[in-house]
């Protein structure tokens, strides 16, 4: 997959794609990352990116001419995905990062300031994406975790070692607590079952483990998860 990414800092990018599975990933070719500066794509002499309000109000907000003209420099397909950061976005999730994977290509557009003119969401943008319910000052921390979340889905990207199957939110569900050695430190234990060698028993305690998590921290996950009716009987039980 090739991912574009516009943005106004580009040094924020430098360095968090070098390590871990990222890394690997780019060394394997399976990924390609390019940075590109909205600033490059100015014509004036103080390569102006921003401007006042029209009709008024605090702060500043992005042009769309270089915003248009970085988007149309970088050669693409008519299919590829051309995705906004901006709190105005669809919640990302792990869905939108199944849906995002199954792309040859990415183009994502950090906005910084008060926000990015209107024509860029109208006439430009075919997505809008955005990570949560809090305040951030740009796209780009955004467009890192819509990132991560998709190139870990990318075929070859994780080893066999890191399978995806039983992390969070895939199932569904929060995943179960896990121990290392030492079996017991500063006087607290790893759950008896863990030891016991019993490998059913020590999946039905982290299957309900997962449930029991899931219902104190995170219930309106439950309602969405696809429950057998096991599960079902099990969290009647717990309740
Ligand atoms: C995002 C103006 O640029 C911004 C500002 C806030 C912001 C984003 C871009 S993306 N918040 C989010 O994903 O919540």
């Amino acid at each position: 997959m090739d991912i574009d990414i516009l943005t106004l800092f580009p040094q924020v990018f430098q360095g968090v794609f070098g390590f871990g599975i990222f890394q690997r990933a780019i060394e394997q070719k399976l990924v390609s990352i390019a940075v590109h500066n909205i600033r490059d794509y100015t014509h004036d002499k103080h390569h102006t990116v921003d401007d006042s309000p029209y009709g008024g109000g605090a702060g500043m907000v992005l042009k769309p001419d270089p915003v248009f003209e970085a988007v149309e420099s970088i050669k693409r397909e008519a299919e590829t995905p051309v995705i906004l950061l901006s709190p105005q976005g669809r919640l990302f999730c792990q869905q939108i990062a199944r849906e995002l994977a199954a792309y040859r290509r990415l183009i994502l557009i950090c906005g910084h300031y008060e926000g990015v003119d209107e024509r860029v969401s109208e006439h430009l943008v075919t997505d809008e994406i955005s990570i949560g319910d809090y305040v951030l000052s740009g796209g780009e921390p955004a467009a890192m975790v819509v990132i991560d979340g998709v190139v870990r889905l990318l075929p070859g990207v994780l080893g066999s070692a890191e399978s995806l199957l039983d992390d969070s939110h895939v199932g569904g569900l929060l995943e179960y607590p896990q121990y290392t050695r030492p079996a017991v430190f500063r006087g607290w234990s790893v759950p008896e079952v863990l030891l016991s060698g019993n490998h059913a028993q020590i999946a039905q305690w982290r299957h309900e483990q997962a449930i029991q998590r899931t219902m104190k921290r995170r219930p309106e996950l439950l309602e969405k998860a696809e429950l057998s009716p096991k599960e079902k009987k099990l969290i009647e039980r717990l309740r």
